[in-house]
């Protein structure tokens, strides 16, 4: 099996491609990715050297380089995008371009050569936000209410994904996830920007109230759904994965981490402005892929963190760089929404 992988050198990709060539030595994988800033081929040096592994820079939105890289390919597994949400609040166009126009530039190449599955990762952000209080969770079947340009982006994305399948029977699958964490992942995203934070003895900055809830799920756990889809799904199906824990709003995750690093919470919390239109609560329920494939997240959220911790401590070498340049980001946008609060 030939397996074009796009954004293989981000977070999930990254993981993917090394679960999947532990699980299926004889696959090939190309990896195919532009390498923004959050792109980063030391993710992938335990396979670097593998002769099933080959890695292809290249941009999503540019058609000639996505036919090249796709030539001879059996499946596509599109995870490229860009993924940050605060990001896409300060300047959406470069969500509208990878994230819309680079999946249609992939699936317009994918029926062109006759790939014979495409496999797009998708978001819960799509499905818009829940109230805090309650017991409802997306599902399936959710009506699509993106709230973010980021969501927004991975919505349109989706939408033409099942538009190829419907309208030209392109054999497509989606998985719609919730939020991943785990080794590798961007200080940018809350659990390593938490992490990193206490290692350098600076404090969790809370968005808000810190009443905001989302449904975690450890990267492994994400791969293993995938590799189930991939393997056994039904060609033009929508899957939701998630994970074990609901309801955990993101000031008791920050205590969960603070209780690792056996550190007092009163003296490493700090409020800070918070995201516009910053979605409430995010639950899935995924009780298709549990029914159909057999599929359940493995890790507690106890576990998961544990692991995560021990990794940004063990790897220092991989975040320090980047956090410094993520810092400035934040530093900037922090200015900009105290002044906005300031000005309303
Ligand atoms: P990431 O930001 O860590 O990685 C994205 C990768 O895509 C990077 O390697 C980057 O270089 C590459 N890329 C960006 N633009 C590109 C372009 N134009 N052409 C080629 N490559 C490009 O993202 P992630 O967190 O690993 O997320 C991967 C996918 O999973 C995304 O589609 C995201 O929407 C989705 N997703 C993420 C989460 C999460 O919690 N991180 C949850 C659900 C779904
Ligand atoms: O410093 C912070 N403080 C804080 O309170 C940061 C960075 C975040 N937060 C809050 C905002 C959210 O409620 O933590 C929560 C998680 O934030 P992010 O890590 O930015 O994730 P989120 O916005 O939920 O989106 C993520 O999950 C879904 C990924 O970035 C998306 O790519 C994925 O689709």
């Amino acid at each position: 099996m030939k397996i074009l992988v796009t954004g293989g050198a981000g977070f999930i990709g990254s993981n993917f491609i090394r679960f999947w060539l532990h699980r299926h030595p004889k696959d090939e994988i190309i990896n195919f990715d532009k390498l923004t800033y959050a792109g980063n081929l030391a993710n992938l040096k335990e396979v670097a050297d593998s002769p099933h592994y080959h890695f292809v820079k290249g941009d999503i939105t540019n058609p000639q380089e996505v036919r090249k890289a796709m030539e001879g390919v059996d499946w596509v597994v599109h995870f490229a995008a860009e993924s940050h949400v605060d990001r896409s609040l300060e300047d959406p166009t470069v969500f509208i371009d990878t994230n819309i126009k680079g999946t249609y530039v992939l699936l317009k190449a994918a029926l062109e050569l006759g790939v014979k599955r495409f496999h797009h990762i998708s978001t819960d952000e799509v499905y818009g936000a829940l109230p805090l209080e309650g017991e409802e969770k997306f599902n399936e079947k959710t009506s699509y209410h993106p709230r973010s340009p980021y969501s927004a982006s991975k919505a349109a994305a989706d939408h033409f994904v099942l538009a190829f399948y419907h309208s030209f029977g392109l054999p497509v699958t989606i998985t719609n996830c919730s939020n991943n964490y785990g080794p590798y992942q961007h200080p940018e995203k809350f659990i390593p920007r938490m992490i990193t934070n206490l290692i350098l003895g600076k404090k969790i900055p809370i968005y808000g109230d810190g009443r905001y809830v989302r449904d975690w799920l450890y990267v492994e756990d994400h791969c293993r759904a995938i590799e189930l889809v991939l393997t056994e799904g039904k060609i033009g199906e929508v899957y939701c994965v998630g994970g074990k824990e609901k309801d955990v709003t993101n000031l008791q995750l920050a205590k969960m981490i603070l209780k690792i690093f056996g550190r007092k919470e009163e003296e490493w919390l700090e409020f800070v402005p918070d995201r516009p239109g910053h979605d409430r609560r995010y639950a899935v329920d995924w009780r298709k892929i549990n029914q159909e494939l057999g599929w359940q997240p493995q890790y507690s959220l106890e576990e998961g963190l544990q692991k995560t911790v021990a990794w940004y401590q063990e790897n220092e070498w991989w975040w320090r760089d980047t956090k410094k340049e993520t810092e400035k980001f934040y530093q900037r946008l922090t200015e900009r929404r105290k002044s906005n609060v300031k000005n309303n």
